[in-house]
């Protein structure tokens, strides 16, 4: 296994989210990266490759280029203080010049704000995929990006949910060009992001499973009859489930998340690698056990399909080397 790790996440540090009017401490910290990176590093076969350029472009193929262009002026104040949005655009279409309604209009959530070290960190990690994806498309069974910040939730033009740049579907993106593509989104939250850039297509498979978003963020997708849209209808999976869902549920979603990404036979496979399904998450309300994590992997493994892993969340940081060496481990079995 190949693994990449982006080193500008380090200095992407948002103090403080903003939910029901409070400042909470932010849950996406640099310590979860830096733990499983220690623990993959201990894993006999876990070799580290370092990220390799990829231009703008490739940012620019699945997201808006003024929102790219905002983030990247962001990294250009000089400012380690974090800006928030305050008022979101309130009809389809609206946009401003005015430096607190953009932050609104490129936002759609108060838990992701952005610094003048944002915009660096946010592009090496979709960089980390890239590599990662261009790793195994050179003939690596598996690679694993540590992205950090996470991305599954950044729509076309809207960052949210942590996220800033969409890194899953962006490595499915570049993928794409050399053949059939699935995504495998276990992360404990719908990956709206992924499946708003990936909606209208047939060359690349969607399938997430998640916390049912009647209860759990983001709250407005990842409805089971969200199926895609044009060439894309039918190319879009999602299998919600309640809130304290344990292995042997999963186990079973899980089941039919695998069989359809093997009757689609994609050529390469993209996991977003979320661990804030597990028991002691303190934001997930899933119940997964650390020793499930490894049958996830085999479980996914078992596809025989190059694969690359796009880290993205998990928030217990006394957990996260342990479950992550468990399911880095599993897949190389
Ligand atoms: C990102 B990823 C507020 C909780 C904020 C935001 C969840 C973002 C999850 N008290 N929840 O792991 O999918
Ligand atoms: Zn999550």
């Amino acid at each position: 296994m190949i693994v990449i790790y982006p080193p500008g996440h380090a200095q992407h540090r948002p103090p403080s989210e903003i939910f029901n009017g409070n400042r909470d401490a932010h849950a996406e910290v640099p310590s979860r990266i830096e733990r499983i990176k220690d623990a993959l590093a201990q894993i006999p076969g876990v070799e580290f490759s370092p990220l390799q350029r990829f231009p703008v472009q490739w940012l620019k193929a699945l997201h808006n280029h003024r929102y790219i262009a905002y983030l990247s002026r962001c990294s250009t104040t000089g400012s380690n203080a974090y800006v928030y949005p305050s008022v979101f655009p309130y009809a389809p279409g609206q946009t401003t010049k005015h430096a607190v309604g953009m932050r609104g209009q490129y936002s759609f959530d108060m838990y992701t704000p952005v610094n003048m070290a944002t915009y660096q960190a946010a592009y090496e990690s979709a960089t980390a995929a890239l590599t990662a994806a261009s790793l195994v498309r050179q003939g690596a069974k598996v690679s694993y990006a540590l992205c950090r910040p996470p991305g599954h939730h950044a729509e076309y033009a809207k960052m949210g949910g942590y996220c800033y740049f969409g890194n899953a579907a962006i490595a499915a993106h570049y993928l794409s060009g050399f053949g059939r593509v699935a995504v495998l989104d276990i992360d404990v939250h719908h990956g709206n992001g992924t499946q708003a850039l990936l909606y209208g297509r047939a060359d690349v498979f969607t399938v997430s499973i998640h916390g049912d978003p009647d209860y759990l963020f983001p709250y407005f997708t990842g409805r089971a009859h969200e199926r895609g849209v044009g060439k894309g209808m039918g190319y879009n999976l999602n299998i919600p489930l309640p809130l304290g869902t344990t292995d042997r549920t999963y186990h079973t979603a899980l089941g039919h998340a695998l069989d359809a990404i093997g009757g689609y036979n994609p050529d390469y496979l993209v996991v977003s690698v979320g661990y804030d399904a597990h028991v002691r998450d303190p934001i997930g309300g899933f119940k997964l056990s650390s020793s499930y994590y490894r049958n996830i992997a085999q479980s996914i493994a078992a596809l025989h399909k190059p694969s690359v892993l796009i880290q993205e969340g998990g928030y217990n940081v006394e957990v996260l080397g342990e479950i992550s060496s468990l399911f880095a481990g599993g897949f190389m079995l």
